[in-house]
């Protein structure tokens, strides 16, 4: 039994509970997690499980790194929150870490995503006006078709989600949706669009179902931005910090966003740490005052990201993610070469999808989901016929293909019962 707030929970209590008193906003797998530990959780029935969702990419440097919990540890023991309205002697040598890290000259820190994604955005608005004199509240921003920024009213205005977006207008204007993957429709719409100052795309569609774009497509992106004078903006949040195989997707194709937008593993999923990066020309333009958060930069994020992305790059996470990527491709191409159910794996380093021969709104993939908890493997259905699989970065040979055995069998089961 697990002890919590000094008294024992129970699976079906902890359920209840969140019925009862939570908001209803998400729709779990019936799991009641109690503990975490590198690539494996435990429930409160002390049933252990691979993490193959990995909190959405959060969780890259596995569960409770001990070298990041440390850094959590000794910085919230010392100085916990400041806010910016003073200095503190952790937030520039963050600055001065990440900015040298990732190639760019300034950052802005802030705590979820979708802060960043909105931080990019009023960024990318504030440049156009001031430095490129385009007409006040006139600024266009390009995105595309089955996008995932974050759930802010405004990063929902411009989702063609209808669960993301429906009955939450009025919507904020500015935007223009084209089809992903698609070079064409980018420099149609911005030569076509007056007042077009940029372009944000996620370099893989991770809630669209892993989306991998044609070889070439990021460069082209950017050539085109260049081309039309609009900025570059890429949202890393779910790709980068080395999900993919490299520490950023935008390395697989050596393309440099103007503006470079992170968070989620930043932290390795001990706390909320986002991040905007771009240079001086971009960064410059919001001044004193005009953006800013209580959280954002405080003591503990900066130790906590520092210690987060040196483990990234001391523990060679990015080559790891490469390899156990190939073996996990590969193993699950020979069930799709063996099933009539699993059509297609696609993905890149450790952010993967298999596809299921079934429509989007069947309950196919959650009910392969609920056959793999029982069977020791935690994912979840991006929809209803696509599971996503991305554990942590630091799984070995010998835990992936133990994973790989676990999901081939919950296959074969679910089909011998289904098919
Ligand atoms: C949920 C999805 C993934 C993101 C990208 C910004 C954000 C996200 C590319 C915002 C966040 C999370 C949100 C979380 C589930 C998860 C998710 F299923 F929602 F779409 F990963 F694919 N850019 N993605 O993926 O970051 O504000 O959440 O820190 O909302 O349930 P956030």
């Amino acid at each position: 039994m697990n002890t919590t707030i000094n008294k024992p929970i129970t699976k079906e209590q902890a359920i209840d509970y969140e019925d009862k008193y939570g908001a209803h906003n998400y729709h779990p797998l019936p799991v009641v997690l109690s503990k975490g530990k590198g690539v494996y959780v435990w429930d409160v029935d002390d049933k252990k499980y691979f993490d193959f969702l990995s909190a959405y990419s959060a969780v890259n440097q596995g569960h409770s790194h001990p070298k990041i919990i440390a850094a959590l540890k000794e910085q919230a023991e010392r100085l916990a929150l400041t806010s910016r309205a003073f200095y503190n002697d952790k937030l520039g040598p963050y600055e001065k870490f990440a900015t040298e890290y990732f190639g760019f000259d300034k950052l802005l820190p802030m705590n979820t995503g979708a802060e960043a994604v909105e931080t990019a955005i009023k960024l990318a608005r504030k440049w156009a006006y001031e430095k490129k004199a385009i007409p006040e509240n006139e600024a266009n921003i390009i995105v595309a078709k089955g996008n995932f920024h974050g759930r802010t009213t405004t990063i929902i205005s411009f989702s063609n989600d209808p669960e993301a977006r429906e009955h939450f207008g009025p919507y904020t204007p500015g935007f223009s949706k084209i089809p992903y993957n698609d070079l064409d429709a980018l420099e149609e719409t911005m030569k076509n669009t007056p007042n077009t100052i940029a372009f944000l795309v996620e370099p893989i569609q991770g809630e669209a179902g892993v989306f991998v774009p044609d070889e070439g497509y990021l460069k082209g992106a950017k050539a085109i931005c260049e081309k039309y004078g609009a900025l570059f903006i890429a949202d890393e949040v779910q790709t980068g910090i080395a999900r993919t195989g490299k520490l950023l997707a935008v390395d697989h194709e050596n393309v440099k966003p103007d503006i470079l937008i992170l968070g989620k593993a930043m932290s390795g999923g001990v706390y909320p740490v986002s991040a905007v990066l771009a240079n001086d020309d971009i960064m410059l333009s919001i001044k004193p005052g005009q953006h800013g958060s209580t959280f954002g930069g405080n003591p503990i994020a900066a130790n906590v990201a520092i210690a987060a992305l040196s483990v990234i790059k001391n523990e060679k996470l990015a080559d790891n993610a490469e390899k156990m990527g190939k073996i996990f491709r590969e193993e699950m191409q020979k069930v799709v070469d063996n099933s009539k159910f699993v059509k297609k794996v696609r993905g890149k380093g450790l952010l993967n999808a298999v596809l299921i021969n079934d429509t989007e709104e069947s309950e196919t993939a959650w009910n392969i989901c609920l056959k793999l908890a029982e069977n020791g493997l935690l994912a979840k259905p991006t929809h209803g016929n696509i599971i996503r699989f991305a554990p942590p970065l630091v799984i070995n040979e010998e835990q992936m293909r133990e994973a790989i055995d676990i999901i081939k069998k919950s296959i074969a089961e679910y089909e011998q019962k289904n098919i």
